[in-house]
């Protein structure tokens, strides 16, 4: 069979989890308007009777600001270093720019196999595609274009073996019932993050990290979770909190729903928020809070 890593790689909130979650089927990273919402390196495993590929979805390529964003980049420098082909996601509906071309001929230079998956098609006219496609390759960009749909599902069926194909020949990496290499655990405190950059705006979100201090289960099946939600700031935590405890309330709930279905079991959900002053460029705290330890 062909099986292999395929790193994937793009600008912040260009598709990249979403794509990964519908060609795995199932949620394996989360999503959401924001940019910079993967921060670890999450693998998506796809396995076919032909093929298994294994997605390494990967922090989306921003602007470094302080030392978190630095070690999300260096995550995915060192991701596609190691990987058997690329991925690259480019958002079609943002249009084509200078930078995408310097990024996409950046990641060519490694010598992998690499495609580009041009996303977002449900919302952009259709002529603007043959357009792009001409523009990249007049550019220099001669890796392939294959336009998707994460969201609406369209034309993934193409993608998947086109990145089947680029992969040697060989084994599978992992046993056919396993979609992710990360925990329960990770997944539960990702869901947390999850609903806290769909409420709070701003640099709210981008402050926050999840501690899960308890994960049990109990004999009757249900589970007892602990969090810490740690913010930067002592306005943050009261904005977290919103009055009388009525924000973080919300985000509880929506999150420990998703925790129930993820689980599938009922889950008891009990969340502190704390802070710890500026933790996004203290290299100790950013290793306490799980960050770069992979390496
Ligand atoms: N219309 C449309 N929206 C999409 C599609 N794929 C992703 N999105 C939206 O784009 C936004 C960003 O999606 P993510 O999957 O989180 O993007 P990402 O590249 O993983 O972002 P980072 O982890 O921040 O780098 C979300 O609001 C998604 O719902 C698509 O095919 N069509
Ligand atoms: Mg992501």
């Amino acid at each position: 069979m062909k099986s292999g890593y395929v790193a994937v790689i793009g600008k912040a909130n260009a598709g990249k989890s979403t794509l990964v979650n519908v060609l795995v089927g199932e949620k394996v990273a989360i999503v959401s308007p924001k940019p910079q919402t993967t921060r670890d390196r999450i693998m998506g495993v796809l396995t076919r009777e032909n093929h298994q590929i294994v997605f390494v979805d990967t922090p989306g390529i921003y602007r470094q600001r302080n030392a978190l964003t630095a070690l999300m980049m260096k995550t995915t420098e060192l991701t596609a270093d190691g990987v058997d082909a690329i991925l690259f996601v480019h958002d079609g509906h943002a249009g084509v720019g200078d930078d995408d071309v310097a990024l996409m001929k950046k990641y060519m230079a490694l010598g992998l196999p690499m495609l580009i998956a041009y996303t977002k098609i449900d919302i952009m006219p259709k002529e603007q595609i043959p357009a792009d496609a001409k523009k990249l390759f007049e550019a220099g960009v001669t890796a392939d274009v294959y336009p998707v749909s994460a969201r609406k599902g369209m034309r993934l069926k193409q993608l998947e073996e086109a990145v089947a194909n680029c992969l040697p020949e060989g084994e599978a990496v992992f046993p056919d019932d396993v979609i992710s290499d990360r925990s329960q655990k990770f997944m539960v405190a990702e869901l947390m993050r999850e609903k806290i950059l769909l409420k709070y705006e701003k640099e709210i979100p981008h402050g926050v990290a999840i501690l899960v201090n308890a994960f049990e289960r109990h004999e009757n099946g249900a589970y007892e979770i602990s969090l810490d939600i740690v913010c930067e700031k002592k306005n943050h935590k009261a904005i977290l909190i919103g009055k009388q405890g009525a924000a973080i309330k919300e985000v509880a709930s929506f999150a420990r729903q998703d925790m129930e279905k993820l689980l599938g079991a009922k889950v008891f959900l009990t969340v502190f928020v704390k802070v710890r002053e500026d933790w996004r460029d203290s290299a100790r705290l950013m290793k306490e809070f799980g960050y770069g330890t992979e390496e």
